[in-house]
């Protein structure tokens, strides 16, 4: 009872004064609403709030583990995406015990068991249960003065190098993430040296290069965006600024004439992108993606910003639309007046990548089991392909030449064990384009991510949310020539951990593999390292050890070029 009369005493503080920050900034003030619930209005087991009332540490504590594990996939206002809407209508009547089975134990559908993983603990899961049947916080908005009020130019371009400081072979160069630490480490392709480690937004979340190869783009979960000079002697950021509050994309203007010209990074919350000058990182336009579902045309009042590719068939960035399933064609050649053409695909868009002759974009609507193709040089969805699985995660996509259907680009699941190969090429193999032509077994559902390269023989795919921790910390590898003959190899990659993303370096002939650890293990040297293979004996070929927590990597060459 005692908790419910905070509660209330909450709710009120809420009304008056109520603000919301990301997981690392100060909360100003935490509303914990357990009143509010409609309680009246759904026959529930939980008819009670005082049963999931929280005090105000408890819920602050709740609300930046919210951030971290569940927001991504259920949305900060929590009305779903890839996971189902969490909000108080929906998960009060399911009651506490089913709730929490659910966070503990994870779901077949591909969310983890966050509790079983030993992410979270058992005391966490309780807590965690009882917020998601209050009301989400509200969080407030981030317009151009507050965008602009947190650009910083560290170093001017007038003050950068002319040429490269170093004899370093910068297209040899690895943008590493290294998540948890927050940081981003430049390591040498050649020597395997890290060369600089560098502070970058809160949980960084990618890297994209520009079109020159010199600089790299970060973005941080908290919307951070750093730029990082590789010609420098040490690499090191040379500007930073902060479009959103809640960020997972960026990307560069890749389009001829448009080379480092201009940046886009995309928000989760507020849900918008901000075009960026290349070099400087200066704002230029803040636009909302507020809008309609594409289907159902009712509003939404969180329309994420997902993947973002850059056309090389216009001065265009492709951006997803994740929760009103639209593809928006943004041209950057006015970049203060900018077009957008908003294509119809499918709810719930997520990551993606181009096809090999980078004209189609294949993007996975994860929670809808497909992939829209859009054609960027006709500027329209051209298919719907059901993937045949349960949550397709392609990260952007493996591409090659398959001995009976031509050209491919295949994605893995996560909540299956299925890779789904789809044909590319709607010019010489017709019959076959836009569909799935094999479905190929994985090692387990809970695959992220797959790769290959167009100098490799092999197509490798990653199971770090695998049930069983042998699959996680495991790759696999499958034959181009044989994709029917399944799995050619497994191969234990870590003995702690997730195995997680690979990367081939430059010439195509080594695969880099993060160990993704746990930052308090640095001590035992196990917050995480990179294990390199030679991509031909498909045997290891060195480490990279004591890296704090690695997940995407991403080679300048491969990165610039599209190479997947
Ligand atoms: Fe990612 C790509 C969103 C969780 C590592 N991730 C992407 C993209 C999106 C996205 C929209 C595509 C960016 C692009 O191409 O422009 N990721 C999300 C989430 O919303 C989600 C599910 C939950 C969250 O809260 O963030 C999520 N992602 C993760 C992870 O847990 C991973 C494994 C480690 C981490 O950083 O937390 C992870 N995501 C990655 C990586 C890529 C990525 C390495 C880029 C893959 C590539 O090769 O391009």
């Amino acid at each position: 009872m005692r908790g419910f009369v905070i509660a209330i005493m909450l709710v009120v503080a809420f009304m008056v004064c109520g603000t919301y920050a990301t997981a690392n900034e100060e909360v100003k003030s935490k509303p914990v609403v357990s009143s509010e619930v409609k309680t009246e209005k759904v026959a529930t087991p939980e008819a009670d709030p005082s049963a999931y009332s929280l005090t105000p540490e408890e819920f602050e504590k709740c609300r930046v583990i919210y951030f971290d594990r569940c927001a991504g996939c259920h949305g900060v206002l929590r009305k779903g995406a890839t996971g189902p809407d969490l909000t108080p209508v929906k998960t009060i009547p399911k009651g506490i015990k089913k709730i929490r089975d659910f966070i503990w134990f994870g779901t077949g559908g591909g969310m983890p068991g966050w509790g079983k993983m030993g992410t979270i603990t058992s005391e966490e899961t309780d807590l965690l249960t009882k917020y998601v049947m209050n009301e989400p916080p509200i969080p407030p908005q981030w317009d151009m003065k507050s965008v602009r009020g947190s650009w910083k130019v560290l170093i001017p371009p007038e003050k950068r190098p002319t040429k490269p400081e170093h004899n370093r072979d910068v297209e040899n160069m690895f943008a590493v993430v290294l998540r948890d630490a927050g940081k981003i480490a430049i390591i040498d392709g050649d020597t395997k040296e890290v060369v600089s480690t560098i502070d970058s937004g809160y949980a960084v979340h990618i890297v994209r290069m520009s079109m020159s190869g010199r600089y790299v783009y970060s973005i941080g979960r908290d919307g951070k965006c750093t730029i990082i000079d590789l010609w420098m002697k040490k690499p090191d950021t040379v500007a930073e600024i902060r479009c959103s509050l809640d960020a997972r994309s960026v990307d560069v203007s890749k389009f001829k004439g448009f080379e480092d010209k201009y940046a886009v990074v995309g928000g989760y919350w507020p849900p918008q992108f901000v075009i960026l000058d290349g070099a400087t990182l200066e704002p230029i336009k803040i636009v909302s993606t507020l809008g309609f579902t594409y289907d159902t045309e009712e509003f939404h009042p969180e329309p994420r910003v997902a993947s973002i590719v850059a056309s090389h068939f216009a001065p265009e960035w492709v951006l997803s639309i994740k929760e009103t399933g639209q593809v928006w064609l943004v041209d950057y050649s006015d970049p203060d007046n900018p077009a957008i053409k908003m294509i119809e695909a499918e709810r719930f868009l997520h990551d993606g990548g181009w096809d090999s002759t980078k004209r189609y974009f294949l993007v996975a609507a994860n929670a809808r089991n497909k992939i829209a193709v859009i054609d960027a040089k006709e500027k329209k969805l051209v298919a719907l392909v059901d993937t045949g699985g349960i949550k397709p995660h392609p990260g952007r996509g493996a591409n090659w030449v398959d001995p009976e259907y031509g050209p491919v680009w295949a994605s893995g699941h996560i909540g299956d064990s299925v890779v789904s190969v789809i044909g590319t090429d709607p010019v010489n193999h017709p019959d076959s384009a836009w569909k799935v032509v094999r479905k190929i077994n994985a090692l387990s559902s809970g695959n992220l991510f797959i790769k290959t390269h167009p100098n490799s023989k092999w197509v490798w795919l990653d199971s770090p949310l695998g049930k069983k921790t042998k699959d996680r910390t495991s790759v696999v590898v499958y034959d181009k020539e044989n994709m029917d003959a399944g799995i050619f190899k497994t191969l234990k990659v870590a003995d702690y951990g997730k195995a997680v993303h690979m990367e081939y370096n430059k010439a195509g002939d080594e695969v880099w593999i993060s160990i993704w650890g746990n930052l308090g293990d640095a001590d035992k040297g196990q917050a995480g390292e990179i294990v390199i293979f030679d991509d031909k004996t498909l045997t290891e070929k060195a480490r990279i050890p004591n890296l704090l927590t690695p997940t995407g990597k991403f080679n300048v060459y491969n990165t610039v070029h599209d190479v997947y």
